[in-house]
């Protein structure tokens, strides 16, 4: 039984005596509680594959900023080690694969993951991670989008364009398919078994969405999405696709009950797209550089824009690493006292 459930309740369309509130990239960043904590380890991944210490930083943030729900301290790039592709966290740079998909023969070598064997560490962290929660806020588990999982692979970092990914979409639809059916098989079995592990919510991170033509993305992204959500319907899904704002008539089509939304879009355009779905999102990362009281009149007006109902208060994105932690305070406590008041 969860002591604080609002997050939950929100996503199911239920009214709520206030907006629930979490940052995407809570965990890790901003708190120099984790900066202590990642500054003893040898690196990123350490810190991801042992479950004590991935529970650790994944709880920081609930008692340090006081959000209503906790996310999974890991990463979307597991999925594809787990399929066969290492990826390595270069400091101050970001992942790197020193292997990347080129051929059909790659594809043929990447296996459907099976989530006990290949990412029991992530399970074994949500489990270790609910029994530290006892029941405080729910547990938000994730997984990135085939789409964005494609792209890192092919492109093997990050980059501006991802233009060695979006070139198989034109050169070689047909392994792009391929490939993206092995990821949505893993995404879904990996997804099922995090729900298992007690995961109460999960949320698909479709970070790169916002660089496909709106065809190519229906084509190569929302379908396999749609997939997703349709496999998992134990509990809430939420799809966040980063720089999508055209695809949101499609979203609402989708099995899922939440669309997260980024600083590009106006909830008051989006509401009437989605039906009865739940809004996440989405006050720009950067306002948070503002003064507390700038923080907190654009909080109130991104909470008049959503309204009271069927809203996840959050950013538009992950929260920025020189965020000063005050802020992020200001916000949450903003979104508390305000959205109880807009009742
Ligand atoms: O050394 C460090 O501390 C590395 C920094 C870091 C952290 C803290 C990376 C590298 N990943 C993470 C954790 C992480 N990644 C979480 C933890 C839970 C949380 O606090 O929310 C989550 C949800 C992610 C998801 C993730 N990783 C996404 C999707 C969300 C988004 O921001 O769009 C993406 C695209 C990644 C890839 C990735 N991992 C790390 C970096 C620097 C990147 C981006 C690389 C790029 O520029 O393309």
């Amino acid at each position: 039984m969860l002591k604080n459930d609002l997050l939950l309740r929100a996503a199911r369309g239920e009214e709520t005596e206030r907006t629930p509130v979490w940052l995407m990239r809570q965990a890790g960043r901003i708190l120099p509680e984790y900066r202590a904590l990642r500054g003893r380890l040898s690196g990123f991944k350490e810190l991801v594959e042992t479950p004590e210490l991935a529970a650790e930083v994944t709880i920081q943030p609930v008692d340090a900023l006081d959000v209503d729900a906790a996310i999974i301290f890991s990463d979307i790039l597991v999925v594809p080690e787990a399929m066969g592709l290492t990826y390595e966290m270069v400091e101050a740079r970001g992942p790197l694969f020193p292997e990347t998909i080129k051929t059909a023969h790659d594809v043929e070598r990447m296996r459907v993951a099976d989530p006990e064997e290949h990412l029991g560490y992530v399970l074994e962290a949500i489990r270790v991670t609910k029994q530290a929660l006892n029941g405080r806020v729910p547990l938000i588990g994730f997984a990135g989008a085939p789409w964005t999982i494609l792209a890192y692979m092919v492109e093997g970092h990050g980059s501006k364009t991802f233009s060695k990914a979006r070139r198989l979409l034109y050169a070689e639809p047909a392994l792009a398919h391929q490939l993206l059916r092995k990821i949505t098989d893993t995404t879904i079995a990996y997804l099922r078994a995090q729900v298992e592990a007690g995961a109460n919510i999960v949320q698909v991170f479709d970070s790169w969405a916002g660089i496909l033509p709106p065809a190519h993305y229906q084509e190569f992204s929302t379908r396999y999405i749609a997939e997703i959500c349709q496999a998992i319907p134990e509990v809430p899904v939420t799809v966040f696709a980063k720089g999508a704002f055209w695809a949101v008539e499609e979203f609402a089509q989708l099995p899922c009950r939440t669309i997260g939304l980024d600083w590009n879009q106006d909830a008051r355009t989006v509401r009437p797209l989605v039906g009865n779905k739940t809004l996440q999102g989405n006050l720009d990362p950067c306002a948070l550089y503002g003064t507390p009281e700038q923080v907190r009149t654009a909080t109130k007006q991104m909470l008049d824009q959503f309204g009271p109902h069927r809203h996840i208060a959050n950013l538009g994105h992950g929260v920025y690493p020189d965020t000063n932690p005050d802020n992020v305070k200001v916000f949450i406590e903003t979104v508390k006292e305000y959205s109880a008041r807009q009742r």
